[in-house]
């Protein structure tokens, strides 16, 4: 392409260039390494609900239900006192139960417990947030609430940063958690369940000699039920996307991180080089299905000292569908890229966020066309690391959302008014140069 060869070749041209040899013998590596700094047994995208029971010692027993039945059965006698339950004000099928506990000594202590019913949906996982360079490799999991399901050192001891996504790779039904690291490192992509926390398989997605770190995405690309892990090399290396195969890495029969594969590469689905393999560029990766066939469709934009190419790659033949340039030609700081059907017309949007040494511009595109939508600066700092961006239902409406993150704050924006919707702080105050997250 011309267009390309105008900017990223210039770009190539002065320098950056790390050499990045593709060879055939990656291997799957065992690795049991990751950190689990909370509680590994916590589950995530699951909560209690229907019914629970609560039982307090002497012969008082109470269950409470969505439905709000309440059964109290004889009295409690404590030898310190006494304890008496009573279920209350069921709205909406949560029931508010009131305990009052009456102390030997007289006093009394009153008890409120709410419990969600059936028509409380459960926080379902949305997103995970990974600690940018500078930073230990730290990942955050949130849901809808805002709620901080859980979190990880992905990758111990190492501070080039994590690129962090979920879907559910074993098809258990709840989200995982699939990293790769920033520069710095062999591209070791993991794979952590989403209900124990635990590490389950880790493997190099390019050779281990590469250390320009790995781009995640993560979606069913052959709509097996699976999702599988999409790959783009990280800065300096060549623009090579891979698909891995979900169903392949985790056999159902073999159970869950029962049996290694024996080499990431048989479980390939598709790989390609983004743009021309001689630029160094690598490929920063999202996906959805932009000509609207049913597919999902790869999405792809450059590293730093790439130009800021849009590539669009058909999901049915692998063909170049649609590419344009998102910013100024000269631009080489690197884009992030996502992508969601914003306006419900059945093709998905492309959103563009500046990289480094930009102005944190957001773009949208009708992926369909590449004809821009929309531009805007979201709010925040005015000094700008970077805008890395994701597309997804942040505020639970039914739409999905603009989702930038920037230094150490995420801000959504409605897809269709681009009016701020909601916001969260992903780490702790302390937290500097931004993360990754989708
Ligand atoms: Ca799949
Ligand atoms: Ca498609
Ligand atoms: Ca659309
Ligand atoms: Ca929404």
């Amino acid at each position: 392409m011309s267009l390309w060869r105008s900017t990223i070749g210039a770009s190539a041209r002065r320098g950056h260039i790390r050499k990045n040899v593709e060879r055939l013998d990656e291997r799957i590596v065992p690795d049991t390494t990751g950190t689990v700094i909370n509680d590994p047994t916590s589950s995530m995208g699951t909560t209690p609900s229907g019914s629970s029971t609560t039982t307090t010692s002497g012969s008082s027993s109470t269950t409470t239900s969505g439905s709000s039945t309440t059964t109290t059965s004889g009295s409690s006698t404590v030898t310190t006192g006494s304890s008496s339950t009573s279920a209350t004000n069921t709205t909406q099928g949560t029931t508010t139960t009131t305990t009052t506990t009456t102390g030997g000594n007289g006093s009394t202590t009153t008890t409120t417990t709410t419990t969600p019913g059936d028509s409380t949906p459960p926080p379902v996982v949305q997103y995970a947030v990974g600690a940018d360079g500078g930073n230990f490799a730290l990942v955050r999991v949130y849901d809808n609430t805002g709620a901080k399901t859980s979190e990880f050192i992905a990758y111990p001891n190492f501070k080039g940063g994590v690129h962090a996504a979920i879907g559910d790779v074993t098809g258990d039904g709840v989200a995982d958690i699939i990293t790769g690291p920033g520069p710095g490192m062999k591209p070791l992509v993991k794979v952590f369940d989403g209900v124990t926390g635990q590490q389950l398989l880790s493997f190099n997605a390019y050779d281990p000699s590469f250390r320009g770190g790995v781009n995640i995405a993560v979606a069913d690309m052959n709509n097996d039920g699976r999702a599988d892990i999409i790959t783009g090399a990280g800065d300096g290396g060549g623009s090579h996307v891979k698909v891995f195969d979900g169903k392949g890495l985790f056999p159902p029969e073999g159970g869950v991180g029962a049996t290694l594969p024996p080499g990431p590469d048989n479980y390939i689905l598709r790989q390609f080089f983004a743009y021309d393999a001689k630029y160094l560029v690598g490929a920063r990766v999202a996906v959805a299905d932009v000509n609207g066939d049913g597919k999902l469709d790869i999405i792809t934009a450059p590293g730093t000292n790439g130009g800021p190419h849009i590539r669009v790659f058909s999901g049915a033949d692998g063909t170049i569908y649609r590419e344009w340039f998102a910013y100024d030609a000269k631009f080489s700081g690197g884009v992030y890229v996502a992508a969601g059907d914003l306006n419900g017309d059945g093709h998905a949007e492309v959103v563009t966020g500046m990289g480094a040494n930009g102005i944190g511009q957001v773009k949208v595109f009708d992926g369909n066309s590449g004809r821009q939508l929309r531009e805007f600066t979201p709010d925040g700092a005015a000094v700008r690391v970077s805008s890395r961006v994701s597309v997804f239902d942040f505020d639970m409406d039914g739409d999905p959302d603009i989702v930038v993150g920037d230094l150490n704050q995420i801000n959504a924006y409605d897809g269709k008014t681009y009016v701020r919707t909601g916001g969260l702080t992903p780490f702790d105050p302390t937290h500097i140069g931004g993360f990754f997250f989708s």
